[in-house]
């Protein structure tokens, strides 16, 4: 049966307004509406214009640092200039309902904090800190840029050991950060997930709905694409994030 999307909204509420844990995963889609380009989307995605290889990896920063430090500081300029969508916003006022729950991010520009959402899990860390590229004082060792004498070099070089200074984002074959990464894993022991803007191809991220689906969890997936989730998702909201968002939040507001 196929049922309508309003249909789709009222199911996709009720299982939130039936959650007793609920988890949230999301990825780029759920900041192009802010303006920040996604990764996959064939046309105005990064990797469409960028080469992940040559920016994204720990041997592409070691080849030509100062290429991969420019590539992040014109990425900061846009995260900068961004400001939440009504999809961050709906995100932050779902608390208000269900109180306060995970929200595992892949996203690395700070948009679910500035909206108000107040348990972000950072999985790819936030593009607005830098860190030693040795780790020398420990992983990480966050470099505030802004206090040192050659900040506007590219990159920087770190004060305690020398080494450059890095974006503290995880590149292709780095480990996710530990704290963050067992967080995340925790909150897949729920019994609701809401899946937004993830294309669900980039590991571990990728797997979390299928483990919190195989741990007894119902997913709803909000992405105007088909992902590689969308075949675990008990409810598919195929429209952008910041119309389906504000629009699910709103019938909460309503009674059952
Ligand atoms: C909307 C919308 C709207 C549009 N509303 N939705 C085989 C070979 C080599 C490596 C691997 C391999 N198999 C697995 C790996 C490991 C690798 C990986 O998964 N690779 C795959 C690509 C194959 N993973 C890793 O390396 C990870 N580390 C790891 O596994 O460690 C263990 C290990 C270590 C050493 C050796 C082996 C294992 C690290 C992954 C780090 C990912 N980093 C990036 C860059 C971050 C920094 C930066 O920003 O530059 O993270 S890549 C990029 O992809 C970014 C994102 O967080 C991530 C996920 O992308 P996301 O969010 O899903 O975006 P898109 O663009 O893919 O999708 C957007 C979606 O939104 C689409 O579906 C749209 O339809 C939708 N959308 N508008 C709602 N308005």
């Amino acid at each position: 049966m196929t049922l309508s999307f309003d249909e789709k909204l009222q199911r996709a509420a009720a299982l939130l307004r039936g959650a007793k844990r609920l988890t949230v995963l999301t990825g780029a889609g759920v900041s192009k509406e802010s303006g920040i380009p996604t990764f996959r989307d064939s046309l105005d995605g990064i990797w469409a214009q960028f080469d992940p290889m040559k920016l994204a990896t720990p041997h592409a920063f070691q080849q030509d640092p100062a290429l991969v430090w420019d590539f992040y500081t014109y990425r900061l300029g846009i995260v900068r200039d961004a400001k939440p969508n009504p999809g961050h916003i709906a995100l932050a006022a779902l608390e208000k309902y269900v109180g306060a729950y995970p929200l595992i991010t892949q996203n690395i520009d700070g948009l679910h904090e500035a909206a108000g959402s107040t348990n972000v899990i950072h999985l790819h860390g936030q593009i607005n800190r830098s860190k030693c590229f040795a780790a020398c004082q420990g992983d990480p060792t966050l470099i505030d840029v802004s206090t040192l004498p050659d900040k506007d070099a590219s990159p920087p070089k770190c004060p305690h050991c020398g080494a450059y200074v890095r974006p503290d984002v995880v590149w292709f074959g780095e480990m996710l950060p530990l704290k963050e990464l067992n967080a995340a894993r925790n909150a897949l022991r729920c019994d609701v997930m809401l899946v937004v803007g993830t294309s669900g191809v980039v590991q571990p991220a990728a797997e979390m709905p299928f483990t919190a689906a195989w741990n007894g969890a119902q997913i709803i997936e909000v992405n105007p694409e088909r992902s590689e989730i969308t075949e675990v998702a008990r409810v598919w909201l195929n429209a952008p994030s910041g119309e389906a968002l504000p629009r699910l939040v709103a019938l909460l507001e309503q009674p059952a």
